[in-house]
């Protein structure tokens, strides 16, 4: 039955009041009702609408996980106006590149943790090809079977199979037989092509990106998608990435998080470009969580967004705050993040779930749940 909302309860402006009513009844918006609500919506409307939706989807349970990182190299071929973190024509002196023992290394560092997920990622490097990366993944799920690898975005893995000479089933079902189980998000930025072709214009394009991850999807794997947002896109730019996100996951239903990443503007060809607003960032949470209706989980990724910040989009939409990480990702704090050495134990993370009257719940990649903190003292928390 549809449920009819008093009029008093709902925003004057008819566009914002059929938008409200759909999302109450349960029903999708359309890509323009999105652009209506960037171009129009309060960051309280939009909140309020978006924490109906994460509240029925997940009460007030907030994941996260016990995960590390490995980032094999910061040297990439490509440009990316934004990035702060390939060194490969520029400071080639602050370069690294990790052999496999040494990333063998950070993986036994962690032997006696209770870590479940190794996230891989790096820049592009024209010598770390597809055997390299395969038979790093075969000597990790050698040493521990159990840990989950999350590896790879669709451009490091479209230039991999592109040198291999495989097409992208041969290359992906190769990477998966050697143990790679799901991608993460990355390198999707903006798709439109005005704006890519300015902020990044030598990698793997829109199509190229959805079709890697349409391919991980139909051979099982599950896989994230991020949104690089703040820039130089407009509103219209965001609807366009999220509708070809949300017309993919209605295809193979093979998502399982969107993560908005809030473009840092620290030591980069893009500094000129002023970063968005807290309002502006808690607005596009919220909105994702009310379009992006077929994506199970929507997640802050704290080191980018700040701890303090990444709290308050609990009341936004965000469900997930990724995992405890340690001082292994360099991405963020060579962009200028405030999380200069990102680490939080479960402690820490459990706090400040709790401070926002959440549930802190820690989950697999796969959000299988491995415990449920709600009841746990804090003196108790490993
Ligand atoms: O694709 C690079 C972004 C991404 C900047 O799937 C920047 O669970 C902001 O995708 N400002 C890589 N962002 C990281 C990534 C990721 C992170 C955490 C979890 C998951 C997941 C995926 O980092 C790149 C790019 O969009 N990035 N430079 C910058 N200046
Ligand atoms: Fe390379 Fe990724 Fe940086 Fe682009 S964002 S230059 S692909 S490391």
């Amino acid at each position: 039955m549809a449920i009819v909302l008093s009029e008093d309860l709902l925003p004057k402006n008819t566009g914002l009041k059929n938008i409200a009513t759909k999302v109450y009844n349960g029903e999708r918006i359309t890509d323009e009702e999105c652009l209506t609500l960037f171009e129009k919506g309060s960051l309280g409307f939009v909140g309020s609408l978006a924490n109906y939706v994460r509240e029925k989807l997940h009460g007030d349970t907030t994941y996260f996980n016990r995960n590390f990182h490995i980032e094999p190299t910061n040297a990439c071929v490509y440009t990316c106006n934004f990035c702060s973190y390939s060194r490969l024509y520029a400071h080639r002196d602050e370069a690294w590149e990790l052999s496999l023992e040494q990333m063998m290394d950070i993986v036994k560092k962690y032997d006696n943790e209770p870590v479940t997920e190794v996230h891989i990622v790096g820049g592009v490097h024209p010598k770390m090809n597809l055997e390299f990366f395969a038979e790093l993944l075969r000597k990790i799920k050698a040493h521990r079977p159990g840990l989950h690898i999350k590896g790879f975005t669709a451009v490091e893995l479209d230039y991999m199979f592109r040198k291999a000479k495989k097409t992208v089933e041969e290359g992906m079902q190769y990477l998966k037989e050697a143990g790679l189980e799901s991608l993460p998000g990355g390198g999707a930025e903006i798709f439109a092509a005005g704006v890519r072709q300015q902020i990044c214009p030598d990698k793997v394009d829109a199509d190229g990106w959805l079709k890697i991850h349409e391919t991980a999807h139909q051979l099982g794997m599950h896989t994230n998608a991020t949104m690089l947002y703040g820039h130089i896109e407009n509103f219209a730019d965001r609807v366009d990435h999220m509708s070809r996100l949300r017309a993919l996951q209605d295809k193979t239903g093979g998502f399982n998080t969107f993560i908005p990443l809030k473009f840092r503007n620290g030591d980069n060809d893009m500094s000129h470009v002023p970063e968005s607003t807290l309002i502006e960032d808690m607005r596009l949470y919220a909105i994702a969580r009310i379009y992006m209706d077929n994506f199970p989980h929507l997640k802050a990724y704290w080191p980018m967004l700040g701890r303090q910040n990444a709290q308050l989009s609990l009341s936004f939409g965000v469900n997930d705050l990724d995992g405890t990480i340690d001082d292994t990702t360099k991405i963020y704090s060579m962009a200028g993040a405030e999380e200069q050495t990102p680490s939080m134990t479960t402690q820490d993370l459990v706090v400040l779930i709790k401070q926002a009257q959440r549930k802190p719940v820690e989950r697999g990649t796969l959000y299988n749940v491995i415990k449920d903190y709600s009841e746990t003292s804090l003196e108790t928390v490993g």
